[in-house]
């Protein structure tokens, strides 16, 4: 078998969820009742308020409950919060920064990913299929000066559009690892160019996606997590012009600056793109 024809929603979901399940709830324990009760309570209204205007039949509402058991058994709703509610959990949060744009981290890093250096290719299988991509980039604070030794940590799908560690058949760190840059903080990345992704049509998503005529696909990205001691973490994707899902990301997390310019080379294509951190 092939990776593209193992792949299944319910075995994609289902690693997303573990990983969520274990290290997502830092700091919410002593979040107050108060602001609990008024989340919860504006989030139920906003349902009830839907219902009303709408006319919601009691089939509809059963259709609703069926599904929502299958997402849990699907173990999508990682996938599912990260392409309809994150974009605006990240609007919020970094709504103060004047540094780099950043967009949401999605349902698939992993973190500790191999280690490269300031100057080297990403883990990839022997005829990795995609175009060649070089990206030199460098990062610096707000400030303008340069950062020595930030983390650069790049995921991205391959040519098929599936993530190692999620989709079967794909070696564990296969299109996944950090950089770190030189003393001017600079650093090239050696990998392909990721085709545009479809999130699993097979699953709860995926039928909620042709029950209501969407459609399933983000365009090609490249993900990325920047860190420096005293800055701000920033989590961002990288896109290419021209993909025909710029304007209609299912996920909803296509920002102008977030674009990438590539340039033609011999064997491949350049980018140059760097990263701007806030502060702490
Ligand atoms: C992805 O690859 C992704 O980046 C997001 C945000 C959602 C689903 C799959
Ligand atoms: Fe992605």
């Amino acid at each position: 078998t092939t990776a593209s024809d193992a792949a299944t929603a319910a075995a994609s979901g289902a690693n997303a969820t573990e990983r969520f399940k274990s290290d997502k709830l830092v700091g919410v324990e002593n979040t107050p009742p108060e602001r609990v009760s008024t989340l919860a309570r504006e989030v139920l209204e906003a349902v009830h308020e839907t219902i009303r205007k709408h006319k919601v039949t009691y089939d509809e509402y059963n259709a609703l409950k069926a599904w929502l058991i299958s997402v849990g058994e699907d173990g999508e709703w990682p996938l599912f919060l990260d392409v309809w509610v994150e974009h605006v959990v990240e609007e919020v949060a970094t709504e103060h920064r004047e540094g780099n744009k950043g967009t949401i981290e999605g349902p698939y890093y992993v973190p500790d990913a191999p280690e490269q250096g300031s100057s080297g290719s990403v883990p990839m299988r022997e005829n990795e299929s995609g175009t060649p991509l070089t990206w030199t980039g460098k990062v610096t604070s707000t400030n303008g000066s340069a950062l020595a030794g930030a983390k650069v940590e790049l995921w991205h799908a391959d040519a098929d559009g599936y993530y190692s560690q999620f989709a079967p058949n794909i070696p564990e760190w296969n299109l996944r690892a950090s950089f770190t840059t030189d003393a001017d903080g600079n650093f090239e990345i050696r990998t392909v160019r990721p085709a545009p992704y479809q999130i699993p049509t097979d699953g709860a998503c995926g039928k909620l996606i042709s029950a209501a005529g969407w459609h399933a696909w983000r365009p090609a990205h490249l993900h990325v997590k920047v860190s420096a001691p005293g800055h701000e973490l920033l989590t961002a994707q990288l896109y290419f012009p021209g993909d025909e899902h710029n304007d209609d990301d299912i996920a909803s997390a296509v920002k102008p600056e977030l674009m990438l310019a590539p340039k033609p080379v011999s064997g491949g294509e350049a980018i140059e793109y760097g990263f701007v951190l806030d502060p702490a």
